[in-house]
């Protein structure tokens, strides 16, 4: 039986990359994102290889991702993977110089449409048992504080408390829980924190030889193609050129 993934956040980045990746081994797709040109676009390439499913859709839209999940074509309704990728940061300025808007979106993206695709897929998971895995991204951003991190940090913290939580739940089930924690990756997540500033773009990654998507999406497969007993719990994965800062210290004594 061929096996089937399920990506959010196909449309660029770790995700395009992932479905890349699974399409060359022969998986079924299911691919999300909201822009309905680069889906199609994917699709086209990829379909030569494999079936492609793909569904214009936010994962903030609760409903939206209700109905979609509920009118998956028989097909491609026993998924193998769920790869919980679609997630942005906005700014990295300090918090009291955040906005608010910025922090809903974030939540409302990493957090609660992870939460929707999570909790709508499980019995599809479920249905195909043994073997299958959700692997969700989190980041070291959920692991490490690093100024101007503050909100999003914070939801990959939940990613990665939930994916604990979850195992626990799906134990019995065969299902499989991974929470990925990626550092420096070059892709267009710089270009969505940054506003689409080019120069803070090329400044995040000059000279720092970043993890590329091609090298997240790899792990991935190899997450979800451990042996059925296997579960890998978390997997934190850095640049060599990337390594933690030390204590700061205030010295006007404020
Ligand atoms: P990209 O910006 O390249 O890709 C993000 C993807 O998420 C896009 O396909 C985008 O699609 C999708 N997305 C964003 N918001 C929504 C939404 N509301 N509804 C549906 N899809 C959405 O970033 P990356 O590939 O680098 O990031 C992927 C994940 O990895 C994110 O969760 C990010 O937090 C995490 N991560 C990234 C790291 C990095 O350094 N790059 C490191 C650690 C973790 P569209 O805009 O078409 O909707
Ligand atoms: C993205 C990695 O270091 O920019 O999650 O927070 S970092």
């Amino acid at each position: 039986m061929t096996s089937t993934v399920f990506i959010t956040g196909a449309t660029s980045g770790f995700g395009e990359a992932c479905a890349r990746r699974f399409a060359q081994a022969g998986w079924s797709l299911v691919l999300t994102g909201r822009r309905a040109s680069r889906l199609q676009a994917l699709k086209d390439e990829l379909s030569a290889q494999t079936d492609v499913h793909t569904l214009e859709l936010d994962v903030r839209d609760r409903k939206a991702m209700e109905a979609a999940i509920a009118g998956l074509p028989a097909k491609y309704e026993k998924i193998r993977g769920l790869i919980n990728n679609a997630g942005l940061a906005l700014g990295a300025e300090p918090a009291t110089q955040c906005n608010l808007d910025d922090w809903d979106i974030m939540v409302d993206t990493n957090i609660k449409g992870l939460m929707y695709s999570t909790r709508l897929l499980l019995p599809h998971l479920i249905a195909h048992g043994r073997g299958a895995s959700i692997v969700n991204l989190g980041s070291v951003a959920g692991n490490w504080p690093y100024p101007g991190s503050h909100v999003y940090g914070a939801t990959k913290a939940f990613v990665g408390q939930f994916s604990l939580n979850l195992r626990n739940d799906l134990v019995g089930t065969g299902v499989r829980v991974t929470n990925i924690e990626p550092g420096l990756c070059e892709s267009e997540f710089s270009l969505v924190r940054f506003g689409g500033d080019q120069a803070k773009y090329d400044a995040t990654y000059a000279g720092a030889e970043a993890i590329q998507p091609e090298d997240i999406a790899e792990t991935i497969f190899w997450i979800m193609n451990q042996p059925a007993h296997v579960n890998i719990n978390s997997l934190e994965l850095m640049p060599v050129s990337q390594t933690w800062a030390g204590f700061a210290v205030n010295r006007s004594a404020k």
